[in-house]
């Protein structure tokens, strides 16, 4: 039993390996990534930045797929352990509310989140420049894209788990149409997943020097006794490019525009080699995590280097003590983000 409780689902065949002994910090690697290699399907030269459910007793996933011909796609995979991963040839084939093909032009970094019985894919795409996608699908057999919901630009949206206070939650980083040297955590607001508004900020660019020059939301937060815990990834600008790592947050469960603690240093930072080397390197991407309520266990996917997909590992009590532990918080943090 955790100190710290985790309110969801019970995942007992959660992909798990315990801390290496004599290991630091407060996230471990799993030992043989990367989980996913180079060409993993035909047509597809890396799959990297995806998302993970369990799904009927094994899971099911949402997967960047940067094709042979550079554009990247959403591809789904399905796996018995979290860790071996069959996936279909083809693209999901998303439609419109009345059936009709709706085909985005590119599709990347998407997020999986279950919400009551409904599963939301949420990712990048072009809307007149980088937007926000949205579909939504109950069986992973059909796919209805609705209303996107904001306006360009913007990237990294997550859903929250569940309505707050009857409405549905969703961070975003709102910014340019290319490789944004700036940006912010916001939070909006919907009753109905049509319409959003009541926008917050949440939290900026760090004063730390891995997470400087932006940040953006990354796994879907987890609802646990001490407040929404958040892993985002944050930026920082070298002279040789931009440098991703991961950082944890803990928001308010009422008022999760509210940051309660911020974890000065990085959870995890680029340092093996399918970390550091591949298309961009020196990038370390979550898009989703995999916990068990009952363990307190916690499985994180991340994109590794724009060409592989990693896992990593921490548990409740340890990464909320660490974050507390090293939490500095800003008045932008803390406030309520309305101005
Ligand atoms: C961001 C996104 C991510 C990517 C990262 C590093 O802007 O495009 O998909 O992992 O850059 O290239």
């Amino acid at each position: 039993m955790s100190k710290v409780k985790i309110y969801g689902d019970s995942t007992h065949n959660i992909p798990w390996q315990e801390k290496p002994e004599g290991f630091l910090g407060p996230v471990w690697r799993y030992t043989d990534n990367p989980v996913i290699g180079r060409n993993p399907v035909n047509g597809v030269a890396r799959i990297f930045n995806s998302a993970v459910v369990p799904y009927k007793e094994e899971f099911i996933g949402v997967f960047r797929g940067e094709q042979t011909n550079g554009i990247p796609y959403i591809y789904l995979g399905r796996s018995r352990n979290g860790i071996c991963w069959d996936f279909s040839e083809n693209k999901i084939s998303f439609k419109d509310e009345d059936g009709n093909d709706f085909m985005p032009v590119y599709a990347y970094d998407p997020r999986l989140v279950k919400i009551e019985d409904t599963y939301y894919i949420i990712w990048c795409q072009d809307f007149y420049g980088a937007a926000i996608g949205v579909a939504k699908t109950n069986d992973f057999e059909t796919f209805t894209r609705i209303e996107n919901p904001f306006l360009p630009f913007n990237r990294n949206a997550v859903l929250f788990p569940r309505k707050v206070n009857g409405n549905y939650m969703m961070l975003s980083r709102p910014s340019d149409s290319g490789h944004t040297p700036f940006g912010d955590i916001f939070i909006s607001e919907s009753p109905d997943m049509v319409y959003w508004g009541k926008h917050r900020h949440v939290m900026g660019k760090g004063k730390s020097w891995w997470e400087n020059l932006k940040i953006g939301g990354g796994a879907a937060p987890i609802e646990t006794s001490e407040g929404w815990l958040l892993f985002y990834h944050g930026v920082t600008g070298t002279c040789n490019g931009y440098v991703y790592s991961i950082g944890g947050a803990i928001l308010d469960i009422e008022n999760p525009s509210v940051v309660k603690y911020r974890c000065e240093t990085f959870l995890l930072t680029p340092e093996e080699w399918y970390e550091e080397r591949g298309f961009v390197p020196n990038v370390t991407f979550p898009c989703a995590t995999v916990q068990d309520a009952d363990t307190g266990k916690i499985a994180i996917y991340y994109g590794c280097a724009d060409t592989y997909v990693g896992l990593a590992f921490t548990n409740v009590d340890e990464v909320i003590d660490y974050i507390k532990e090293h939490s500095i918080v800003s008045d932008m943090d803390t406030e309520i983000g309305k101005r």
